[in-house]
């Protein structure tokens, strides 16, 4: 069984494959469809039932118990551009062999499981090609308004009900109801591998926030335009990108990051001074207090750059991303399984957003991490060996099962609610 895993984890890294080992597979492009196309054969190869929903993620559920809300394990197989092979998609295959896993392990002991079990390929988590990130995910846990996703562009213009159409995944099928989700994921950070710890159980997810930032300037002509008449939106784009590098000097050491990922310029040409200049800055950190103050910081300084080069900058605040916490009993659960796989476990945070972010909001969640070799992540350097991903695939299959059976879900359903201090909602 470990066999087919990585053979099928391996093969599915060639869908969008880049010459330095990384993957680019953009949210509904051509490259996705084929990951998708293979999910839907793998789904069907189980004689398992394949929905996609109006957002474009998929459901492969195989249904034990009629009628009864499934247990979902999952992920998300789009990359950011010039990605990892790794990030998301290694959360799918671990969940659809999971779910193999649970089913032929009910089969042969006879147990009868509480709930069904299905794995799920969420739609546009990286937010690379449309923003915002997590979306799909977000639209299932009723945390975005579908019909306003379906209509976001990306940069050349396309909608995401466009480009899910184009490769045949913009569908009409009903989620399934969830009673619980589990996720497996590259931590993307270094903490594991130092520790030499091998799962992560994730307790908390940092506080995050996007800024869009348009540079309005004037464009003349960068050969006949007198300096003193200049409104250089780039120049004073260019001291809005380090001011949001520089912001977190003001911060305890690593309690908060930022960078300014995408920039737009118009008109772009060489012999034309820029007239508007697109920017995406992302403010995450420990904790609420700490984003919104190096917000205000920053907020002060742009108001700044603007007055000095006599230029309008307008900042919005998007991706609003909340701290959350998950479930203790999904903690304990985990913990429980490390011990009895012999696997060593420690509690974890995690500063990059999940769908687990998403469905922690609507149904008991169990996020979980194996290490990152360098802690890189989000370009073709990442990397997870193979010993790791099986020991991750190990502790999916015995937490899924113990779902299925109604771990979890079972004290939550006997507490009558939620520890609900320890979740933001
Ligand atoms: O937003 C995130 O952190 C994720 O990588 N999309
Ligand atoms: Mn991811
Ligand atoms: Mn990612």
């Amino acid at each position: 069984m470990d066999n087919d895993f990585l053979t099928d984890f391996h093969h599915v890294a060639t869908f969008g494959a880049t010459k330095n080992n990384g993957v680019d597979r953009q949210a509904a492009t051509a490259e996705d469809k084929l990951s998708r196309d293979w999910f839907s054969r793998f789904t069907r190869e189980q004689g398992w039932q394949l929905r996609t929903d109006s957002i474009g993620n998929m459901f492969a559920l195989n249904e034990l118990v009629p009628g009864a809300p499934y247990i979902l394990l999952g992920s998300h197989l789009d990359s950011q551009p010039l990605g990892g092979r790794f990030d998301g998609a290694y959360g799918v295959i671990a969940g659809l062999h999971a779910a193999k896993r649970i089913g032929h392990q009910l089969t042969e002991t006879g147990v009868q499981p509480r709930y069904n079990i299905g794995v799920v390929n969420w739609f546009n988590e990286e937010g690379g090609r449309f923003a915002p990130s997590i979306m799909g995910s977000s639209v299932f846990a009723g945390l975005m308004e579908r019909d306003r996703m379906l209509q976001v562009q990306d940069l050349e213009g396309t909608s995401v009900a466009q480009a899910l159409d184009a490769i045949g995944y913009l569908g009409s099928d009903p989620g399934p109801e969830v009673a619980g989700y589990a996720e497996i994921h590259i931590e993307q950070g270094r903490i594991l591998e130092r520790e030499g710890i091998d799962l992560g159980a994730v307790d908390y997810s940092w506080y995050t926030q996007k800024l869009d930032v348009e540079v309005l300037g004037e464009q003349s002509h960068t050969g006949a335009t007198a300096m003193a008449d200049r409104h250089d939106a780039l120049v004073a784009a260019s001291k809005v990108i380090l001011k949001v590098h520089d912001v977190v000097a003001g911060f305890e050491p690593e309690s908060i990051v930022s960078s300014v990922g995408r920039m737009t310029l118009e008109p772009n040409s060489p012999i034309v001074v820029a007239r508007r200049v697109h920017l995406v800055a992302d403010l995450r950190a420990v904790d609420r207090e700490t984003v919104v103050e190096a917000r205000r910081v920053l907020l002060e300084q742009i108001a700044e750059i603007a007055k000095e080069h006599e230029i309008r900058i307008l900042v919005n605040d998007f991706d609003v991303r909340d701290i959350q916490y998950y479930p203790e009993a999904g903690l304990e659960l985990v913990e429980k399984v490390g011990a009895d796989l012999g696997v060593s476990v420690r509690r974890i945070r995690t500063m990059a957003g999940h769908d687990s972010v998403a469905m922690n909001r609507i149904a008991p969640t169990v996020m979980m991490f194996i290490p990152s070799v360098d802690g890189v992540s989000h370009c073709e350097r990442e990397f997870s060996t193979d010993r790791d991903m099986l020991t991750g695939l190990r502790a999916l299959s015995e937490v899924g099962y113990r779902m299925v059976c109604g771990a979890l879900t079972a004290d939550v359903a006997e507490s009558g609610t939620r520890d609900e201090e320890s979740l933001v909602l």
